[in-house]
């Protein structure tokens, strides 16, 4: 069912040999910028226009009213509360672990530079509709903003065609957080709504926001990239990946549950396992095909697994297996080996680590207190996941005596003239009319 790529030889470059789904966000640029240039021209109503015609649904309002969410919240199942409430209450201790601190830091005697954090104005959260619905990625997104002391939290989902809000489990979530400002838009009119803001059609103003988080398919991907300067984004989550890198230590039967339960995401979703042991592997396949036809989302999973994007890489040893779950940079890398942490600290590229048996890639999903919105497609090489400094910007805060101004001012006069702006040495000097030396 997956296919092999057997490294047993070498790793050579390892160029093309990876697995990889082929990126098509740049395809739709083309088709989304008319959509956004739209909204930017017209506001609620081509959102409006937008939702009727992708969602087949035209909300009263953009806002969902709170009436409907108290409702949400009131509805649901006890033990989803339950669950929810601990989902929330792990990531809020997980996220608030990663608030830097500020560091004041006396360069020299009398010249001091602070590192400051503050956190961005407002935020919007994009929460995808479609294959399945995600009331775990409002808390993920939810929690961190909060956290990091963000004041203005709107959070946009797709309505469903039923009921002309989004679906009822993702408002609970956004009751539950306290999350009052929700809208009933998804897609790129969803983005670009938040990006611009607009007046929604009550006359209330929905104000743009500085920061848009969140996954979503490509044509929100394609949408956020053309909203990159006007508002900044996380990483770009496309389809969902799973890696795991195991030896023959590792319970092909675990294996096989966590490789199907990410393909379950989406048929583009990605499972690669990455084994020194051809024995493992062969165990984890067919664990893999009894599991496929057991499985709910079957047709979906299958697609996924026999995708190009998904396999099993035997390597002929551990050494190179790291390398190349490094070079795959999987949005999520399990580690099923012998001496699993000491192996997890050798890995530079992944979004997050899951290290032992005990730690499977949906427990991250919903409740290890970590974030499940990652980088995938391989942008684990130089991206992080989100997380609480996500809305929060850096701010360095100068404060230096007459002193310290002083000792430093000859330095400054000479660099302002080797670069022949010498009204920059001249605001230095403008200070000390009796000479710096
Ligand atoms: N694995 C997904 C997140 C998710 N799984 C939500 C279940 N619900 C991307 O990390
Ligand atoms: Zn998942």
């Amino acid at each position: 069912m997956l296919r092999r790529i057997d490294l047993r030889q070498g790793l050579g470059s390892l160029n093309g040999l990876l697995p990889r789904a082929a990126a098509d966000v740049a395809s739709v640029i083309d088709q989304v910028e008319p959509l956004v240039s739209d909204v930017r021209r017209r506001g609620a109503q081509a959102v409006l226009d937008a939702t009727e015609k992708f969602d087949g649904v035209r909300p009263a309002t953009l806002r969902v009213p709170q009436q409907v969410i108290d409702d949400a919240v009131a509805g649901l199942a006890p033990e989803v509360r339950a669950a929810l409430d601990e989902a929330i209450t792990r990531v809020r201790v997980g996220h608030r672990a990663q608030i830097p601190t500020e560091r004041v830091t006396q360069i020299v005697p009398g010249g001091i530079v602070t590192q400051r954090w503050v956190p961005v104005g407002r935020v919007g959260l994009y929460v995808p509709g479609g294959l399945a619905v995600y009331p775990s990625s409002v808390v993920m997104n939810v929690v961190p903003a909060q956290v990091a002391g963000v004041r203005g939290i709107a959070v946009t989902s797709p309505p469903q065609q039923a009921t002309g809000w989004p679906d009822p489990t993702v408002l609970a979530a956004c009751g539950l957080l306290g999350v009052t400002e929700v809208y009933a838009a998804g897609g790129a009119q969803a983005i670009a709504m938040l990006g611009y803001g607009t007046v929604d059609t009550d006359g209330t103003s929905i104000r743009p926001v500085d920061v848009i988080t969140g996954p979503g398919n490509v044509y929100v991907t394609a949408a956020k990239r053309l909203m990159r300067g006007i508002v900044s984004i996380d990483a770009e989550a496309g389809p969902t990946e799973i890696a795991v890198l195991a030896d023959e230590k590792a319970d092909p039967e675990h294996v096989a549950a966590d490789l199907v339960s990410q393909a379950e995401h989406d048929p583009m979703a990605a499972s690669v396992l990455i084994t020194t042991s051809k024995a493992l592997a062969d165990a984890v396949e067919d664990a893999v095909i009894n599991r496929v036809v057991r499985t709910r989302h079957r047709d979906r999973v299958t697609a996924a697994l026999t995708g190009q994007q998904s396999a099993i890489v035997v390597c002929a040893n551990l050494e190179d297996a790291i390398k190349v779950a490094d070079a795959y940079a999987a949005e999520h890398l399990e580690i099923q080996t012998a001496d699993a942490p000491v192996v997890a600290r050798r890995i530079r590229n992944a979004g997050a680590i899951f290290v032992g048996r005990w730690s499977p890639v949906s427990l991250g999903d919903y409740a290890a207190g970590s974030n499940h919105v990652l980088p995938t497609a391989g942008c684990a090489r130089f991206s992080s996941g989100l997380a609480t400094t996500t809305f929060l910007k850096q701010m360095q805060v100068v404060e230096y005596s007459k002193e310290a101004l002083a000792a430093v001012a000859p330095h400054v006069l000479a660099l302002s003239a080797a670069e022949d702006l010498p009204a920059h040495g001249e605001a230095v000097s403008a200070r000390f009319p009796d000479g710096v030396r």
